[in-house]
């Protein structure tokens, strides 16, 4: 089932459903290479959304601010690899809401525990804002804040679910956007948390 959220951002109910067995082994192999960390803000705030990378590139923050690196900050090696059974439905899911071609270099997987938020924020590190970003949802439900091209431009909420998949390119790739506070919860395989798997061309 597909949803259109706003110009050129499309939600896939589901779509990861196939490949969720295979991703949440690669996932846990994935971070036990680069472990879950909680990164510090340019402003010294601790975020409460825990992350980890994998692909060529990896988003990381610090006092000294927001950007790329092919090096995992807490090991000094490059990231894992991001595995196949990542990347083909990303590639797979944004070629189904129009962007052929999409060939994500950099995943940033976050895992939000009970509490855990994110505010409303845009993503502005990559360096071409024409391709998408892909985002895959697994374990808890949250609620996804889709915003604006001003931050106070009022966010439509969206209830994201394991295996939904969000292609957000075109008009809706600049929008701020955000997750509501995690309600508590236990996840049958994935237990009290909830993951989001975000596929970017960083570089
Ligand atoms: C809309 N993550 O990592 S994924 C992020 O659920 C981030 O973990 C959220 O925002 C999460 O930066 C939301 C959906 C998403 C990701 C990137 C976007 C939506 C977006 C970029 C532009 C517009
Ligand atoms: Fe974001």
């Amino acid at each position: 089932r597909t949803e259109h959220l706003g110009p050129g951002a499309v939600l896939l109910r589901g779509f990861a459903g196939p490949s969720l067995a295979d991703i949440v082994g690669d996932l846990r192999k994935t971070v036990a290479i680069a472990p879950f960390r909680h990164m510090i803000t340019p402003g010294g705030f601790r975020m409460s959304v825990a992350m980890s990378n994998c692909g060529a590139l990896g988003w990381v923050s610090d006092r000294s601010g927001y950007r790329y690196s092919r090096e995992d900050p807490g090991s000094g090696r490059p990231w894992p690899p991001m595995p196949d059974s990542f990347r083909t439905p990303a590639e797979s899911a944004a070629a189904a809401a129009g962007f052929q071609g999409f060939a994500p270099d950099a995943c940033l997987i976050n895992r939000y525990d009970p509490g855990a938020r994110m505010t409303l924020h845009q993503d502005k590190n990559e360096r071409d804002f024409s391709q998408p970003i892909v985002s895959v949802s697994l374990g808890l439900a949250a609620v996804f804040l889709f915003g604006g091209e001003s931050r106070s431009d009022r966010p439509a909420r969206v209830r994201l679910a394991h295996g939904d998949v969000v292609v957000w390119g075109g008009p809706s790739r600049l929008v701020f956007h955000g997750v509501m506070p995690m309600q508590d919860g236990v996840h049958p395989l994935l237990g009290p948390h909830r993951f989001n798997l975000t596929f970017r061309k960083a570089g």
